[in-house]
Order: structure tokens, then C-alpha cells, then sequence
């Protein structure tokens, strides 16, 4: 009697035991994104729930290896992209992810995948406008040359691509979609203008598009400049993409080319002269010699401005201190834009 009633007692408590281990109900990561330089790491934290859940292993997973891998939660950045870290409960099979935006510098805090990876232009005093490096080729509207100061700037390492276009505004509108580190195009000023609205309230940021003055001072190279006539180079196939190194119509390669694959200016900005033309947010006007700072351009008028030349242009039209007026309603295959951002 004595025997049974301590077998009784020993089978409750493994019931009562038994029964308390409880499947999980949830888990979480204590981040659902975060940008990381290549090379560097992170460690995730997953939190599995009910606390006393009797199996809270769980497994880890990267969607892209080649841009972040993941083990026991510790992420480490590869390559320039975007990857979803999931983590998987082992029992019940529950789900948490985190996107990782892996960059290719360290620069500002980025917080939503379609922000550009920056690049810091310290502020600094240029003549703007026709230079001497630009030898006989200066129209009148580059005329006159003057002093222009502008504070620091963040400009955007890239031109903006098709997948940060898509990734923030749910479509595509270009002409060349043939991947997504190809530059967004066929979007007009106004476009853009909804862009960096959408931008800016996604991560409460003032993004906005360079002034002309600041789009020229980076595309020279800043306070590094070394005076070249294209922004790099004097040699405009070693930093563009411009109508004598893209592929004719109906060839392979014709068109827009993916953004960084020609060699940076003196401050690692990409792709300033040719592959797409860049809106400013500059009203289109005249020059005058008067020295100035941190220039917007005129108060009054239609057109605004786009600079670098573009993929289908020849050299003449892909030189820094070039300059094309256009409606803010116009597009074309060959228009883009970066973003700035004040520091
Ligand atoms: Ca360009």
C-alpha cells in the first residue's frame, strides 16, 4: 500500500511535470533590420516564447549567402546587397527575420533598405562653371566661371538603382530592366520628388536631390580634386559609360550599364559623368560671376537641370561643367538621379 502509493505520487509529478513543458508560442529578433559594412559582424537575439517552452532551440538561415551568412544568430556581411536572416524554432516551427543591408563603407546610420550608401563631400570653396581643364569645349550657359562655397554633404556613392526604386515604391519604371544594380531611368523630376517624400517619411531623413553647385563640386572630386575634364579622369572611358563604349541598338549591353562598374572620382563617387544623366533640384537659369554660397539656383522659372551626360551621349555632353535644361514633367531612357543628404 505504502509502495503504491509512492508509485501514485512519483507518476503525478511526471504528469504534472510533463504536462508544464509547453510548445513555443513566438519568436522574436531584437532587430528586423540593420546595415552592415562588408566584413563586419552582428549578433542577433532571439527571444523564444513562453519562457518555459520545453524546446526553445532554434535554427538560423540567410536567404543570400553571398551577401550575409549567419551562425548561432552572429551575421557577418560578404557583399554589397540585401539579405533576410530568418530564424526557425525547432519545434512548431515559428519564424522571425531581419533584413540586412550590407554596404560597402561605413557612412550614416541606414535604416530602410532603398536608402543609398553615402559618401561624405567636406564643404570647400570651386570655381563653378567653365574651367580650364575644359579646354575649347565650354558652351555659353557654362559661362561664366565663379567662386561658389558649399557646407559639407553626404552625396549618394551611386546612382539610385532599380531594386531601391522598386523596394520603396513598388515599381519599376525603366526602359533597361536587366537587373537590379542597373539605374532606375524614365522617371521625371516629379517622380523623384515623390521618391524622396516616400524616403524621408520611412526614415525620417532629409533626403533631397543635389543643388547643380553641389552635383559639380562632387563630380570634380571635391577638396581632392585633381582638375580633370571628366569626373575621375581625362580619359572619359576609364569613368564613364557614355556613347562610345555602350553597345549600338539591337547588340548585347545596349543601354543603361549597372551603376559602379567604370572607376570612382578623388572621393569614390561612381558613375558622376555618363550611364545616366542626374536631375538637380536647381530651377534651370543663366550664370553670373558673382560669387556665392551654397547656391539653389534661380527662384523663378520652368526647367530644371540635369548634369553628367548619359550613356547615349557623346564626350562632349559627358564633361563635368555640362549642362541640360529640361521640364520637370520629361523622361527618358537615359535620366536618372542620386540623393544627398545634409550631414
Ligand atoms: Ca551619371
Amino acid at each position: 500500500m505504502k509502495l503504491k502509493t509512492i508509485a501514485a505520487i512519483m507518476l503525478l509529478v511526471v504528469v504534472v511535470t510533463t504536462s508544464c513543458k509547453k510548445p513555443p508560442t513566438s519568436v522574436t529578433l531584437d532587430k528586423t533590420t540593420a546595415t552592415l559594412a562588408i566584413g563586419k559582424t552582428l549578433t542577433l537575439k532571439a527571444t523564444v516564447l513562453p519562457a518555459n517552452a520545453a524546446n526553445k532551440n532554434v535554427t538560423w538561415s540567410s536567404d543570400k549567402s553571398e551577401v550575409a551568412v549567419v551562425e548561432n544568430g552572429k551575421v557577418t556581411a560578404k557583399s554589397r546587397g540585401t539579405a533576410t536572416i530568418t530564424v526557425t524554432t525547432e519545434e512548431a516551427n515559428l519564424t522571425a527575420t531581419c533584413v540586412i543591408t550590407v554596404t560597402e563603407t561605413d557612412g550614416p546610420v541606414y535604416s530602410h533598405p532603398a536608402e543609398p550608401e553615402m559618401i561624405l563631400v567636406q564643404g570647400g570653396t570651386f570655381m563653378m562653371g567653365c574651367t580650364g581643364e575644359q579646354g575649347s569645349s565650354c558652351l555659353t550657359n557654362e559661362e561664366p566661371a565663379h567662386s561658389v562655397t558649399v557646407e559639407s554633404f553626404y552625396i549618394a556613392k551611386f546612382e539610385i538603382t532599380q531594386w531601391q526604386w522598386d523596394t520603396l515604391m513598388g515599381n519599376n519604371p525603366s526602359d533597361f530592366q536587366k537587373g537590379r544594380n542597373y539605374p532606375v531611368e524614365n522617371v521625371t523630376w516629379n517622380d523623384v520628388q515623390q521618391f524622396i517624400s516616400r524616403l524621408n517619411a520611412a526614415t525620417n531623413k532629409r533626403y533631397r536631390l543635389p543643388t547643380e553647385a553641389e552635383w559639380e563640386y562632387a563630380a570634380r572630386g571635391g577638396n581632392r580634386s585633381q582638375g580633370f575634364r571628366y569626373s575621375g579622369s581625362n580619359t572619359i572611358g576609364d569613368v564613364a559609360w557614355y556613347r562610345d563604349n555602350t553597345p549600338s541598338q539591337g547588340q548585347d549591353g545596349y543601354g543603361t550599364q549597372p551603376v559602379g562598374t567604370k572607376s570612382p572620382n578623388e572621393l569614390g563617387i561612381y558613375d558622376m559623368n555618363g550611364n545616366v544623366i542626374e536631375w538637380c533640384g536647381d530651377l534651370y537659369g543663366e550664370y553670373s560671376g558673382d560669387a556665392q554660397q551654397n547656391p539653389t539656383g534661380p527662384l523663378t522659372g520652368t526647367d530644371r537641370v540635369q548634369r553628367g551626360g548619359s550613356w547615349g551621349q557623346p564626350a562632349q555632353s559627358c564633361r563635368i561643367t555640362w549642362r541640360l535644361n529640361k521640364y520637370p514633367t520629361a523622361k527618358g531612357n537615359n535620366a536618372g538621379f542620386r540623393l544627398v543628404l545634409l550631414p
